[in-house]
């Protein structure tokens, strides 16, 4: 009898690892679908347009920048010892700031987040990241490339983590970003000045802001949204040094203003945020 039940039992097990197996994929199925389900794609009928500049009010601030005390010949080939910083770029001109994104905050369905034809592209050029500030649609990938003949090292953390060596000129990498979020971007190869953020995204309804501040929505359905600003700020709050010498800054969290906006019927409206040297 005994042997018997055994027996059964045996014969169960691959059963039973099959049912666990179904369900912790349902469940997995589930939950991707549950976060897809937050925003949803529909056709935008008598779309507006959110268009408007973020502005510099004050007088310009120059950011403190590190020494470049690394493979200077390369990063600095023009005989300069420092590159300008550039986390707070202000246009003498317009006022205008750049690097800002700015988004819908609470946008539950619209048009549809395209993927580029073009994976966004991250160079690494005489030791400075470019472009600064970058908006990738989340699950979409990103092309990584050092043009130094030097070790980089991209060391990215937040929304996404990954920790990559460029020993070589022209290799690209190419990494998937999943998650939606904030995405840091430093060099772990003794370049500490080198920055960047990626804007992992789930929705169409981002842009970053130009050279002279200026930035576009389009194809917004009418209604009333939270419309946000965000910025990387500029503010040091803690200066490490090593050896007697500056070695890293540490900056404040990001700046995030916030505004309404009604989207009009076929219509368009104008947004204006500033910030100030005492923007927080
Ligand atoms: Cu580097």
């Amino acid at each position: 009898m005994k042997k018997i039940f055994i027996l059964l039992f045996q014969r169960m097990i691959p059963g039973l690892c099959l049912f666990i197996l179904c369900l912790g994929l349902v469940t997995a199925e589930h939950q991707s679908t549950a976060g897809s389900t937050k925003y949803q794609v529909i056709e935008v009928l008598e779309g507006g347009e959110i268009v408007g500049q973020v502005k510099w009010v004050g007088a310009i601030l120059e950011v403190k920048q590190l020494q470049v005390r690394k493979n200077v010949e390369i990063c600095c080939p023009s005989d300069q010892t420092s590159k300008p910083s550039p986390r707070l770029m202000v246009s003498s001109k317009t006022r205008g700031v750049k690097n800002t994104v700015v988004y819908l905050a609470n946008i539950s369905q619209g048009k549809k987040l395209e993927m580029p034809k073009e994976n966004p592209r991250l160079d690494q050029i005489q030791c400075v990241y470019n472009p600064h500030v970058l908006i990738v649609p989340a699950r979409g990938s990103i092309d990584l490339v050092s043009r130094d003949e030097i070790l980089h090292n991209i060391h990215m953390f937040g929304a996404a983590s990954y920790n990559l060596a460029f020993p070589l000129a022209n290799k690209v990498i190419t990494k998937r970003l999943r998650k939606p979020g904030v995405v840091k971007v430093v060099c772990d190869a003794g370049h500490s000045w080198m920055s960047a953020h990626i804007h992992v995204v789930s929705h169409p309804y981002y842009s970053n802001t130009d050279e002279n501040g200026n930035f576009k929505l389009t194809s917004v359905p009418p209604g009333t949204y939270e419309l946000h600003a965000w910025h990387e700020g500029w503010n040091i709050v803690k200066t490490e040094e090593k050896d007697g010498v500056v070695s890293s800054y540490n900056f404040s969290e990001p700046i995030i203003l916030k505004k309404e906006v009604t989207v009009p019927k076929s219509g368009k409206v104008n947004a204006v945020f500033e910030l100030s040297s005492s923007s927080k």
